[in-house]
């Protein structure tokens, strides 16, 4: 299905809560009639009478609720403290259903010396397009200059915790059930002192059913002894004064934390060769890239290679990332690393990777080749020459129209405003990237060997995708319970964007949120397998990639035409195999490890609520 079939929806959401209702209350009578498929062929009709194209994804924010302003630094950023900060997590903290928001905030120099705080934002999902700002009495008292964070239910309550990633100081908060979170960071170990954490991520490395927490470390500073803005060949790009780094300084060496399932974690990094070379870490993400059953690592390092972590699973790792081709571009240079996240593309049943990179080189989109190594696909499929000039930082797969092929969403913005204004190419905002996967029509065609073709159409979607961000953190979630995907970008000058799915033409979807009993309560690391239509589509269970980020962790399926999942499998980090199915279309289902289906969110599909 390519973008001009869907064209043809001209409707702008300059009034969003009219439209919205408007639109939800067609679907509804559309779902009623078992056909939300036939908007597709509205849609192709509107497109031969040449209507404008439609806008993908609308920008919520303000009609939302949603009034933050990221503070990090000033205007010029003259330190590479004040180039990185924007970490966003999509959570449902208080088990309504429904995903919340968690916004970090940064800091300035003059506010972080006077010992000033900039706490995060914590936005509840009011169930009807709107969020209520409920920071104030949640707890989420950090204070220091934030970076990132990570979500996962550490002690297996039940309730998601905050780990909450800064400068010289990170901190965990303990979920306490009632909508107010306590720091335990002293008692759990895992402030990460001396160290400037940005992304970090919860995955249980060694099965024992208790997440272990990774924090990838940047840059080692001394906030009274800062590098001086332009000063040195460290401090210029193409030979403009910038702020120095992260060449020239020393790299901050990544955390992996053991959780010992009583309230505590032990640093490991040492024991088990974490990180040995101190590179400058930014993206973190946890997956089974050889699906022995093990959580292997993936780090994003910046101005260095990329580490790929292979658990033994025996408790220990072997860092293979260049014999497995994912340390360096394709053609064998170190990469400046940001953002990364897996999905299985090209539905050939194994994981991919898709990495973000600084500007003047290609994000990469490693296909797995089921053999312990990557091929970096970015340029045959189209991603590579499009993504060159940009910088790049939140990545993330989705399926935004649903049509059963994976799509990739690309937060850009450069770390140098000097860059604005000169002849170099780059930008310093610079639009974000929607990515969607052509395979549904390569298939169509019968021309297999075209698989894995992307074609970007976030610049010609108009709106909220034409416009320039300085792009940070990057999530998907289903923020509605529409069985659409959103998609969340954070702006290291000024608000975040919350992006509503607004594509004219969807197909089915099916969506399964997993629970732990044996394994880890979030279920992460599960493998979810459904098969539709005769073929099997595979995905992991996790929250944490992009950059800095935290995603809705319901694992979400595009279905096409299809009306139905013929079969589910869910595969265990504990070893536990559930199968279920067949189930309807247009539903998410909760699945127990060992009990299988709990339960059926059919009433939770098309929530019309009045606005309060
Ligand atoms: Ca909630
Ligand atoms: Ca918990
Ligand atoms: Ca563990
Ligand atoms: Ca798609």
């Amino acid at each position: 299905m390519s973008n001009e079939k869907r064209v043809g929806d001209s409707v702008r959401m300059n009034n969003f809560f009219p439209a919205v209702f408007l639109r939800v209350a067609a679907s509804l009578l559309l779902a009623a009639a078992g056909g939300g498929w036939v908007l597709r062929g509205a849609a192709q009709m509107a497109a031969k009478n040449g209507a404008a194209n439609p806008q993908l994804f609308v920008d919520v924010t303000r009609a939302a609720g949603i009034d933050f302003h990221l503070t990090c630094g000033g205007p010029e950023k003259l330190s590479i403290l004040e180039t990185q900060c924007g970490g966003a997590a999509a959570f449902d903290y208080d088990n309504d259903g429904w995903m919340d928001i968690l916004l970090v905030d940064g800091s300035t120099l003059e506010d972080y010396r006077a010992g000033k705080c900039h706490p995060p934002r914590l936005y509840h999902n009011n169930h009807d397009g709107t969020f209520t700002d409920e920071s104030a009495k949640s707890g989420l008292n950090f204070c220091g200059w934030g970076y990132g964070v990570a979500i996962g239910d550490f002690d297996n309550d039940g309730w998601e915790d905050v780990y909450i990633t800064g400068f010289h100081g990170s901190a965990l908060y303990h979920n306490n059930h009632d909508g107010t979170f306590t720091d335990v960071t002293a008692k759990a170990g895992v402030a990460n002192a001396d160290s400037w954490g940005t992304s970090a991520a919860f995955g249980d490395y060694d099965n024992d059913g208790n997440l272990d927490l990774y924090v990838a470390n940047y840059v080692d500073l001394d906030i009274n002894h800062l590098p001086k803005f332009g000063d040195g060949p460290f401090c210029q790009y193409r030979g403009i004064p910038v702020n120095c780094g992260p060449r020239g300084l020393k790299g901050g060496r990544d955390r992996l934390y053991h959780n010992n399932g009583d309230g505590t974690f032990t640093d490991v990094t040492e024991k088990l060769g974490i990180d040995t070379e101190s590179y400058y870490g930014l993206g973190v993400m946890w997956l089974d890239y050889d699906k022995d059953g093990c959580l292997d690592l993936y780090v994003a390092n910046d101005s260095s290679p990329s580490l790929l972590y292979h658990n033994n699973c025996k408790g220990g790792f072997t860092e293979v990332g260049a014999e497995a081709g994912v340390a360096y571009s394709a053609d064998g240079h170190e990469q400046a690393g940001m953002g990364i996240d897996s999905a299985d593309y090209d539905r050939d049943g194994w994981p991919d990777i898709v990495k973000t990179n600084f500007s003047d080189d290609s994000d990469n989109l490693y296909h797995n080749d089921h053999n312990g190594e990557f091929t970096d696909e970015a340029g045959a499929a189209g991603i590579g020459g499009v993504s060159s000039p940009y910088l790049g930082f939140g990545a993330k797969f989705l399926d935004y129209d649903n049509d059963g092929w994976p799509d990739i969403f690309i937060a850009n913005g450069h770390v140098d405003p000097q860059v604005e204004g000169q002849s170099f190419g780059v930008g310093y905002a610079e639009r974000p990237f929607l990515f969607h996967n052509l395979s549904a029509d390569k298939l169509l065609a019968a021309d297999r060997s075209k698989m894995g073709k992307f074609e970007e159409v976030g610049g010609r979607s108009g709106g909220a995708l034409s416009k320039k961000y300085v792009g940070r953190a990057a999530l998907t979630a289903d923020f509605w319970n529409r069985g659409r995907q959103d998609l969340l970008m954070t702006n290291l000058e000024g608000s975040p964007v919350l992006l509503r799915n607004e594509v004219p033409a969807v197909g089915h979807w099916f969506r399964v949120k997993t629970v732990g009993t044996k394994s880890n309560r979030d279920g992460f690391g599960a493998k979810v397998e459904i098969t539709v239509d005769g073929s099997t589509r595979y995905a992991e269970v996790r929250a944490g990639s992009s950059f800095e980020s935290s995603s809705d962790p319901r694992v979400h399926f595009g279905l096409g035409a299809a009306m139905r999942v013929d079969a589910i499998v869910v595969r265990w980090p504990s070893g536990q195999v559930d199968k279920m199915g067949p189930e309807a279309a247009d539903e998410g289902i909760v699945v127990r490890e060992g009990s299988g289906i709990v339960q059926r969110d059919i009433e939770k599909r098309s929530p019309i609520r009045k606005k309060r």
